[in-house]
């Protein structure tokens, strides 16, 4: 395949978005792309610049007049000079709103001097089902969905939510998130559990920006249900809005001494290294990028059935799901894969081998075949 100068948006932070696409331009270069990321701050995960992979800063001036700064015009002007300057041949924006409303008008204001680049946009989730469903982001949100070149959505649950919930004429195709498998779990040949916990005690752990939709107060009740059973530990991983209301739930119910809050963290795969079983049980949630992460490092998954779960963690197989709010139900199931070593060592096999299906190099080649694609169709 020939190879490609892709431009990246995305949101640099910890969420799923970020991740994702951070994880694809790495890929993307490492298969001999050149990939320019172009975002308001280096993402967290991109610790490696080479001569393939680029980081171009959107800074936003400072000006009195503005009470709010606008963000999607210094992006899309940046987007503008980065495409001139670096030759980029394809935009791909992660997140309907802002980035594939600011991709539409860099393309436009391309045109006007006659260089025509096709927009992937790749719909992740709370652009959809929780931000962009919002009355007034809605025209936005539809509007830039049409007006891209080829759209992506990173499950089948999603596509059909998209489909439900705005005015679409165009076609989405689904790909799915991925995961490194041989990287995630075999870099740490030692786990450090000992840092954690004691050698009889199970690790739990949830992973997330610790908002409402997560359903935080569920982890901590199924924790609890857990910890009468056997002994136990819960790492909390991540920052969020719902942290506070956490550690009081924790010191109320008398298990402070039992649960961690980690913060948000670069070692994920360190952390999932020494977990025994993954929580997630997500009011909402488009695919569960952190459910693969744990089911790569051979953690069994105890989540929900909102949205693309299923389509992730298969019942019975990498972990079990069960309806929003079934706290009860969820904590059976939890005991059932820890109450023994050969059980919970079944379940972490079968999760890892779930995993396999979404390995970057099932995953990335869909992306790269989009990418002929889009360009295909501005070259009409
Ligand atoms: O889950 C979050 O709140 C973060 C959010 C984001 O926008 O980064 O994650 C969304 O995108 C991820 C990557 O595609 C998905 O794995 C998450 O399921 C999705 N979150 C929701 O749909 C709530």
């Amino acid at each position: 395949m020939k190879s490609m100068v892709i431009g990246i948006v995305c949101y640099p932070t910890f969420g799923g978005s970020g991740v994702m696409a951070t994880e694809l331009g790495i890929a993307l270069a490492e298969k001999g792309h050149e990939v320019h990321f172009i975002t308001y701050q280096q993402p967290v995960r991109l610790d490696l610049l080479s001569h393939n992979v680029h980081f171009h800063e959107v800074f936003v001036p400072d000006y009195p007049l503005f009470l709010y700064q606008p963000y999607e015009l210094a992006l899309s002007s940046k987007l503008v000079d980065m495409v001139k300057l670096h030759k980029i041949e394809v935009l791909h924006v992660h997140y309907a709103i802002p980035h594939a409303y600011a991709g539409y008008m860099a393309k436009k204001m391309l045109e006007e001097e006659h260089i025509y680049i096709p927009m992937v946009t790749t719909l992740h989730g709370t652009d959809i089902t929780l931000v962009g469903n919002h009355p007034f982001y809605k025209p936005a949100v539809s509007f830039s969905i049409n007006n891209s070149d080829v759209v992506t959505s990173v499950s089948q649950s999603l596509k059909e939510d998209t489909l439900r919930l705005f005015d679409i004429d165009k076609e989405i195709f689904v790909v799915p998130n991925f995961i490194k498998v041989e990287k995630q779990g075999n870099t740490y040949t030692e786990c450090q559990r000992d840092l954690m916990a004691q050698p009889e005690e199970r690790i739990i752990t949830h992973i997330s920006n610790l908002r409402p939709v997560k359903r935080i107060v569920d982890v901590i009740e199924i924790f609890c249900r857990i910890q009468k059973e056997m002994p136990a530990k819960l790492l909390m991983v991540g920052e969020g809005p719902e942290k506070e209301m956490a550690e009081e739930m924790c010191i109320a119910k008398g298990i402070e001494d039992k649960v961690l809050f980690l913060g948000n963290s670069n070692e994920i795969d360190k952390i999932l290294c020494f977990s025994d079983l993954f929580l997630l049980p997500s009011e909402k949630e488009s695919f569960g990028l952190a459910a693969l992460e744990a089911m790569a490092c051979g953690v069994p998954v105890i989540s929900s059935n909102a949205g693309g779960l299923p389509e992730v963690n298969v019942q019975g197989v990498s972990g079990f799901l069960s309806a929003v709010g079934a706290v009860d139900e969820m904590s059976d199931n939890a005991i059932a894969i820890l109450k023994d070593s050969e059980t919970l060592a079944k379940y972490k096999n079968q999760a890892k081998e779930e995993a396999l299906k979404f390995d970057t190099k099932n995953i990335v080649p869909l992306y790269e075949a989009v990418y002929e694609n889009a360009l295909r169709v501005v070259s009409y």
